[in-house]
């Protein structure tokens, strides 16, 4: 028997700090609206949640946890979301995701140490996304948008690594976007991906992710 809602399209955008992916996850989803897509927005870490708050502590420097505990934190962070995500997309809704597990593992193995294959692990089972979209700035464009505030991570050395342990995703879904184009170009560019995305995947099953 053939459902009657399409499910919606699961999308992240990944990219280093300043890559521009929370403005374009904001522009994506008012352009889906105005083509009455049914659309929303989410974002990792989600600093609304009980995890999130100590996450929130974590990166405004305001508490200090063990490295791997702090993975953890983020990971289970995507996981109290993971019954809401599931439950938007069986109902239609495209989710515009502003970070995802990606980061979770680019972010904490370019800690000293620390394997990226561990990182990985408490990532598998969750949703996995129909489209990943790296919004990829060369060093020297890094360089000239590098405002950084002052949370942890935001400096330029630890981005590289960062920005280096995004090339080790080479799956199909993960396609990478030159983010040194103007605003609307790139978000017509994402827009067109994106629409392909949700005709392609409407009425196929929400996969899990595995790494
Ligand atoms: N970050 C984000 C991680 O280290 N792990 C994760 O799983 C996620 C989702 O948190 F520096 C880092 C990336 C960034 C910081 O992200 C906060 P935003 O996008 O600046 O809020």
């Amino acid at each position: 028997m053939t459902k009657s809602i399409m499910r919606g399209a699961l999308i992240v955008l990944e990219g280093c700090d300043r890559s521009g992916k929370t403005t374009q996850s904001t522009k994506l989803v008012e352009a889906l609206n105005k083509l009455n897509i049914p659309a929303k927005k989410i974002s990792f870490p989600d600093r609304s949640t009980p995890i999130g708050s100590i996450i929130n502590d974590y990166l405004s420097r305001k508490i200090e946890l063990p490295d791997r505990s702090v993975h953890l934190l983020f990971s289970a962070n995507r996981w109290e979301l993971e019954s809401e995500i599931r439950k938007q997309i069986e109902a239609g809704v495209t989710l515009i995701v502003d970070r995802y597990s990606y980061s979770g593992v680019v972010f904490t193995s370019a800690k000293q140490c620390i394997d990226f294959k561990w990182c990985c692990g408490p990532e598998n089972g969750l949703p996995k996304p129909d489209l990943v979209m790296f919004l990829k700035l060369s060093s020297e464009e890094m360089a000239k948008r590098s405002g950084f505030g002052d949370e942890r991570y935001e400096n330029v050395e630890f981005q590289n690594k960062v920005d280096k342990n995004y090339d080790r995703f080479t799956n199909e879904n993960f396609i990478q976007i030159n983010a040194a184009q103007d605003i609307s170009t790139l978000t017509n560019n994402l827009l067109n991906k994106v629409l392909t995305t949700i005709d392609f995947v409407k009425n196929k099953e929400l996969d899990e992710l595995v790494f």
